[in-house]
């Protein structure tokens, strides 16, 4: 009956000004309700929701043994802490080789002696300290270079892990070391720390966006596919993943040149994909993570080092289609990548298979108009008002029955972009694919 306890939320009914006072600054240090976090036990028992089809599963043995690898920058202690536990609380012993903290130069003070003191109490557990911040890609591999388990997971420094989470996503690899497994992410509140439930049925798997932008899509196929089975993923979400540590390495580990955060989740996956694994996601492993609506911590070099993570990606990995990622993201044009030789000479010696494969097999949903339908493409000026004002879709949600306007002709791209095409259709994919149609006096967005 404690606080949180099963997953449950935490809902904060004291009214005085010192706690609320707590709980804004809980907000503003960590961008998530600290004061709730805080009041849930570091060893919160989440419960075993699983599906029937799961619960009646037993697992291959033997299975490999994992390092787990929770990476971090200034985590908040209540999160942190649980994360660890709740690995130690719900890993088999046997399978649970170390768990590898990495401290991406935090600065906050509960983050020094004091966690290594705890820590040290904890036999499994070791940390590394970065000097310098090295940005989430760069703490993985610090963390994957120390690691002696046969596979290593990754999590994020804002988990729980839910019962049985680690045995699904070994036996997969078990079975097929080139298979890269993911648990079923689930939504813990960021208010109220509540975790969610996704039943098989439900489970979600990623795509992708031609701005190199991560999404959901609900699970496909609908039917026929039994609820304890592993389901093809064309991409991940990036945080929470099992490998084997052989094909992580094979496959080329991570692109080293990616700094700070983002874009290197889409790397991965196209390259799992494209040179010969699997991704997937596991409907019996189930993972808490809390989504923030911000990040908490600094970003050095702002948003133009995503956009140099996702062209490095763009540049490596998308052959003649990477000017869909240009045309969405035209700022990205004139920002530095870095050196790609590296990478391109990795993708040859893997002697991986081409973007258009991808697209036709792995996800085939993402769409692009073929060359030869495109009668024009470009803005669409406005002669009554001497060519100046451009046709503008600002609709950053790509939804359905939004009106059209006219803005100054900027020349950027993205809102005034639209192909006319061969079948008659003027058509804008910003986000989704969408048409225009007139309705009344305006003309607005509908589903191509
Ligand atoms: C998602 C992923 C995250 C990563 C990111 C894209 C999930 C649930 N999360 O964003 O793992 O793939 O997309 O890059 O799939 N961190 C550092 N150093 C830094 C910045 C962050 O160590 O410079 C740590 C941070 O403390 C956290 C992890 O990296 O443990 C991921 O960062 P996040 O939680 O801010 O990213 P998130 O979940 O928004
Ligand atoms: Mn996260």
């Amino acid at each position: 009956s404690g606080p949180g306890e099963m997953g449950r939320a935490y809902k904060v009914t004291d009214n005085n000004p010192e706690v609320k006072k707590q709980i804004k600054d809980g907000w503003d240090k960590h961008a998530f309700n600290h004061y709730v976090c805080e009041k849930i036990s570091l060893h919160r028992n989440l419960g075993d929701k699983r599906d029937q089809e799961c619960k009646a599963r037993k697992w291959r043995k033997p299975l490999p043994d994992t390092s787990v690898i929770i990476i971090f920058h200034n985590e908040a202690w209540c999160a942190l802490l649980r994360t660890v536990h709740s690995v130690l609380e719900n890993s088999p012993g046997i399978l649970l080789k170390e768990i590898i903290l990495v401290d991406d130069a935090s600065t906050m003070e509960h983050l020094g002696s004091k966690l290594t003191d705890y820590v040290s109490k904890l036999k499994v557990v070791k940390i590394i300290r970065l000097r310098s911040r090295a940005g989430l890609i760069r703490a993985r591999l610090a963390g994957a270079r120390e690691a002696e388990g046969a596979v290593l997971t990754f999590l994020d420094s804002h988990c729980e892990c839910a019962p049985h989470w680690l045995e699904p996503m070994l036996e997969r690899i078990a079975e097929d070391n080139t298979r890269v497994v993911c648990p079923v992410i689930e939504v813990i509140d960021s208010d109220t720390f509540a975790m969610s439930l996704t039943t098989a049925r439900a489970v979600q798997t990623g795509i992708l966006t031609w701005s190199m932008g991560f999404n959901w899509t609900p699970r496909k196929p609908a039917g026929g596919v039994r609820n304890d089975a592993a389901l093809p993923s064309a991409t991940m979400a990036g945080g929470l993943f099992a490998m084997s540590r052989d094909y992580f390495y094979h496959l080329g580990s991570y692109d080293n040149d990616m700094l700070v955060w983002g874009g290197e989740n889409i790397e991965m996956s196209l390259r799992i994909w494209m040179c010969g694994g699997t991704l997937e996601i596991h409907p019996c492993s189930h993972v808490g993570h809390v989504f923030r609506k911000r990040a908490p911590y600094s970003h050095p070099g702002g948003s133009d080092v995503i956009t140099h993570n996702n062209k490095r990606v763009a540049e490596v990995w998308l052959d003649e289609y990477k000017e869909q990622y240009y045309r969405r993201v035209p700022r990205a044009r004139t920002i530095d990548a870095g050196d790609l030789t590296p990478r391109i000479k990795l993708r040859k010696a893997l002697h991986c298979r081409s973007f258009k494969w991808y697209i036709t097999n792995i996800y085939p949903d993402l769409y692009a108009t073929p060359k030869k339908d495109i009668l024009y493409s470009g803005e669409w000026h406005n002669q009554a008002r001497e060519g100046k004002y451009c046709l503008d879709s600002a609709n950053p949600d790509g939804k359905i029955g939004v009106k059209m306007t006219m803005y100054v002709c900027h020349g950027m791209g993205v809102n005034q972009d639209f192909d006319f095409t061969r079948n008659g259709e003027i058509r804008h994919s910003y986000v989704k694919e969408l048409c225009l149609q007139p309705s009344g006096n305006s003309v607005v967005t509908f589903a191509c």
